[in-house]
Order: C-alpha cells, then structure tokens, then sequence
C-alpha cells in the first residue's frame, strides 16, 4: 500500500488546522490535503450510515491476502437502516463495465434497487443530490474550512441546483480520470470503505493524452500504443480510509477506485481564490464551442452566432457566461453587506473584491464580451457588470 504521509508529497492532518493555515497553504497554492477522521467525526452518516466492518471480504480486484488484511475497511454500511430510511429515492448509478465516450453508461434505479446490487461491484450510484432529496435529514455539516463556496451559495439562492452529492459503490468500482467541472474545487469525506486516489499536478494531463488530445480513461487499463507517455505523469496516490476527508484541487486531473462497499459525500465548490482557474475553463469551454460549429459562421450575423455558442455551452455544460455573470453579483451583493459576526471563514473582503474587478478586467479584453453585453441585454441584464463594479468599488 502507498504510503499516506508527505513523503507521497500530501500533507495529512490529523487535528482540523485553522482556516487561515488552509487558505494559505492549500487554497492559495492549490495543493491537495487529506484531513484525519477528526473533521466528520460528529456527522449523522457516520454515526447512522455504518457499523463496524467484522467481514472477511473476497475482493475482486487483484490484491494478495496481507493487502486485503491491510485494506479491510473498519466500517461497512447499514444496509437495513439505508434502505429503510431512503428505500424509495431514485438515484443515477454509472454502468463501471461500459463505457459512454469519456464517461460511463449512465441509468436510474431505486436506491432498494441499487443496494441489492451495490456488492456486485458494477453499478456505481453517483452524483446523488442528497441533500436537496432529503432536506430536513442533516447527514453532516460542511467544514468550515470548505464553507466558503460560491457555486453552492448562487444556485441555492436559485433554489435550481447544487453540487452537493453521495456516492456509493462496490469493490472495484471507479470514477474515470477526470478534472472537475468548471475547474472547481472539490471535497469528498468517506464514510465507509477504502478509496484509492491518483491525482496529478495541473500539466501533467499532457502525458495522459493521445496524439488527438483524448485522454486515457481508466489509468489501470492504458493502450501504451495510444498513450506512449502516460509512466511521465507525475503523480500523487493516496489510499483514502474510513472518516477521512480529501480536498482536491483546481484543474488537478484524478481518477477514484473503491475498496470494499464505499459511501462518500463530496461538494464541488469555488471562491475568489480559484475564481482565475473557473473563469479560464469557461472561456475554454466557450472557444470549444465556437469552434465545433465554425461551419455555421458564415451564415449568420455574428450576434446570433454568438448566442448559439452560449446556448450550446449551456445545454453542454450547464453553465455560460450568463450564469457566472449571475454568480458573481449574487457573491459581490454579499460582499458589499458584508457584516463579519454573520460571516463565514474566508479571505478578506478587499482581497475577493480585487479578485471579481480583476476577472471582469480580463472579459472587458475579450472579444467575446460584446456577445456577452448583447446576450445579458437579452434577459433584462444589461446593467449586471456595472451592478457588480459598484457594489465592489467602495470595498477597495
Ligand atoms: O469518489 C469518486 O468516485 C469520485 C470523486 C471525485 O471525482 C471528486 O470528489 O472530485
Ligand atoms: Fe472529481
């Protein structure tokens, strides 16, 4: 097993460290943390959702009896007190056998349905919206340390969304290698099980694509033909265990395997301080766009262009420029009221404004902000970027 200290270059917190030493150390430098079972120790799903681990467990994947020993999860779930408490909820499970393009073959089931066959080691339930199916249940709190979060404070606003999810799976089952969405942070705290990480530094994906650009999908099954480079990838591996809670960093590319039945609650979530690394992806995303349908062109007039580009970027991506706009006003509304004793624990109100002014600086110097003027004009928001400038000026 790899070995869970910094000599696997991750920094290992046995005690919470305050958040002043998180933001400076983590945050600001983008490094992944894992954080000791101390941080989730009081959660209802970890007190309600396991009992201890007695079983002898017959793996599927390739590891030898002492590995097995050593890797015997301390906790595994409570089957009958789950599917008593949340029996009936549809859930969305990946098909880990077959693959969809870059991800896996999505279905939906009953979560009844799903613990049957959660053992099996095939379907794995993800991105379940946990806490939007169940509202009043608690299962845990978020850290305050990851509490500052604006794409979760902007889509509850909405009351359309949220990036807060549970995840379960079987021996064996994993998530692809991946960089999260919008380049945004995420957190994922285990609550039974084993999860064996490889994360890999921003740059390093150049080494895990082929010729084309498409990246590998399951480190554990590489066509070297097709992947000459991918031994180059500088890489950190990390044996997540029971309690433990991983903070994954902006644009780092990762991929998850489960040892033993797993439960995990992960967050996406963004601030000012990866506020650069969001915006950047979006632009990317947008250029992508535009360039997929470059055939068409042509054939309109550059506005209507435009807005195709934006309304693909949504129905691709569930995001545009319209939206993040809209994020970054709700953010700066609160920044401007801000009132300390109510507030959570994040950087200084100066610093975050700086970060918003600077960013809708770096749009005023793209070609694409005369899309974006024409296409907030369009849903009666043509005055949101100066909204926000005079909401953040007096913060300076
Ligand atoms: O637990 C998993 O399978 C995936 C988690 C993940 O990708 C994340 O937390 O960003
Ligand atoms: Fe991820």
């Amino acid at each position: 097993m790899a070995k869970n200290d910094e000599e696997n270059n991750i920094k290992y917190y046995k005690d919470i460290p305050t958040y002043q030493d998180f933001l400076k150390n983590h945050l600001l430098l983008n490094k992944p943390v894992v954080f000791g079972p101390a941080l989730t120790e009081t959660w209802k799903a970890r007190q309600e959702w396991v009992i201890d681990n007695d079983d002898i467990i017959e793996y599927n994947n390739n590891v030898n009896n002492e590995q097995q020993q050593e890797e015997r999860p301390k906790m595994k779930p409570r089957l009958d007190y789950l599917k008593d408490q949340f029996g009936s909820a549809i859930v969305g499970v990946a098909d880990c056998i077959e693959r969809d393009f870059t991800d896996q073959k999505r279905s939906e089931m009953t979560f009844e349905e799903f613990i049957k066959v959660w053992p099996n080691g095939r379907y794995y339930l993800k991105d379940w919206h946990f806490v939007r199916a169940f509202p009043e249940y608690h299962a845990y709190d978020v850290p305050k340390v990851f509490a500052d979060d604006w794409m979760n404070e902007y889509w509850l606003q909405e009351n359309k969304d949220d990036y807060r999810f549970v995840y379960m799976g079987g021996d064996g089952t994993f998530t692809p290698l991946h960089a999260d969405v919008y380049r945004s942070y995420s957190w994922s705290s285990n609550i039974c099980g084993i999860k064996r990480w490889t994360l890999f530094p921003p740059g390093e994906e150049k080494y895990l694509k082929d010729r084309l650009g498409n990246l590998v999908y399951d480190l554990r099954s590489i066509d070297h033909v097709q992947f000459p480079n991918t031994e180059q990838a500088k890489r950190i591996i990390y044996y997540q265990r029971d309690g433990e809670t991983m903070f994954v960093p902006s644009g780092w590319y990762h991929q998850v395997e489960n040892i033993g039945l797993t439960i995990s609650i992960n967050h996406n979530w963004s601030n000012a301080c990866n506020l650069g690394m969001t915006f950047r992806s979006l632009v990317s995303d947008l250029d992508d766009v535009e360039k997929s349908i470059d055939d068409l062109r042509e054939s309109m007039a550059p506005i209507e262009f435009g807005q195709t580009c934006h309304q693909l970027l949504l129905a691709h991506s569930g995001w545009d420029c319209c939206i993040f706009t809209k994020m970054l006003y709700c953010i700066s509304r609160r920044l401007h009221d801000y009132s300390e004793e109510k507030e959570k624990e994040q950087p200084k109100v100066k610093w975050q404004a700086q970060q918003i002014l600077t960013i809708l600086e770096e749009w005023k110097k793209r070609k694409e902000i005369k899309v974006l003027d024409d296409y907030l004009e369009q849903q009666g928001l043509s005055n949101l970027i100066n909204d926000i400038k005079s909401l953040l000026l007096p913060l300076l």
